[in-house]
């Protein structure tokens, strides 16, 4: 099986605070109505490719509680619970706690540090945990050794000074290849993939999303298309412009696994 082919997905319905995410810049907030809009493109793209939705209630009292992809990490065989390096998310962990206690053999907690989701990259032949303002040395190590009792090797590497999150700049788009930005590419850090390089002026679409035979990329990204396609990928635009005002992507909406039992 392929570590982006998925039949299982949850998210969460935003709360009318999610006007009020974190965002590192001072820009526009997004309107809320717009970002409901954006997140039922996203589901249904998600059903659309094969996978089993579940959407959990709304949480008013965490804004960013939206973005399910930072407080936990899945895999078919365990889920773990993280401590996500905002605090202002924290608890966000414990509020998926109850409903992946019943989705997965096993829930796993990490206990030291911080490391959010974003942060971290599952390729076929590891898992690379970036370091960043949200996931720390601590945080790291102890996620390294849950993933390694879970059998995945890991790789730890440092995100770009000024990027949120790990995924910010990069995602694997097939086996061997990663869509990266240019500073990304440089660094070094995702040496053993094939690496497209986002033309600057696209940089926001470098959080795509590879589900079973689709690539989930921002709408708007006409130069990333095309590199995707002649590249040999299909390639689905989708709606992101609102929850690009609090710093979030493709990636971050959705918490994706193969269920066997479901199968
Ligand atoms: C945050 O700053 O935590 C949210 N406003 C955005 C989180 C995006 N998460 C992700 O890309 N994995």
């Amino acid at each position: 099986m392929r570590v982006f082919d998925f039949n299982a997905a949850i998210v969460r319905t935003p709360g009318r605070s999610v006007v009020n995410g974190l965002r590192a810049d001072a820009g526009p907030a997004p309107l809320f109505e717009a970002v409901v809009a954006e997140q039922q493109t996203y589901v249904a793209a998600l059903r659309a490719a094969g996978v089993a939705v579940t959407i959990l209630a709304a949480l008013e009292q965490f804004p960013d509680s939206i973005f399910v992809e930072d407080p936990a990490l899945v895999f078919s065989e365990a889920a773990l619970l993280l401590r996500p390096g905002a605090p202002s998310r924290m608890a966000e962990a414990q509020e998926l706690s109850a409903t992946l206690a019943t989705r997965f053999p096993e829930v796993l907690h990490l206990r030291d540090g911080f490391a959010d989701g974003g942060d971290i990259l599952v390729t076929p032949g590891r898992v690379l945990i970036g370091l960043s303002a949200r996931t720390n040395e601590a945080g790291a190590a102890d996620l390294s050794r849950l993933l390694e009792s879970i059998g995945r090797a890991v790789k730890v590497v440092r995100v770009p000074r000024g990027t949120l999150h790990l995924k910010s700049d990069c995602s694997l788009v097939d086996e061997e290849t990663v869509l990266a930005t240019p500073e990304l590419a440089k660094s070094g850090v995702l040496d053993a993939l094939r690496i497209l390089v986002v033309p600057d002026e696209e940089r926001s679409a470098t959080n795509a999303l590879r589900v079973n035979d689709v690539v989930f990329i921002k709408a708007g990204c006409p130069r990333t298309r095309e590199m995707l396609e002649a590249h040999g990928l299909k390639v689905l635009p989708l709606p992101v412009s609102e929850i690009g005002k609090i710093d979030a992507g493709l990636s971050c909406m959705s918490l994706r696994w193969f269920d066997r039992l479901a199968t």
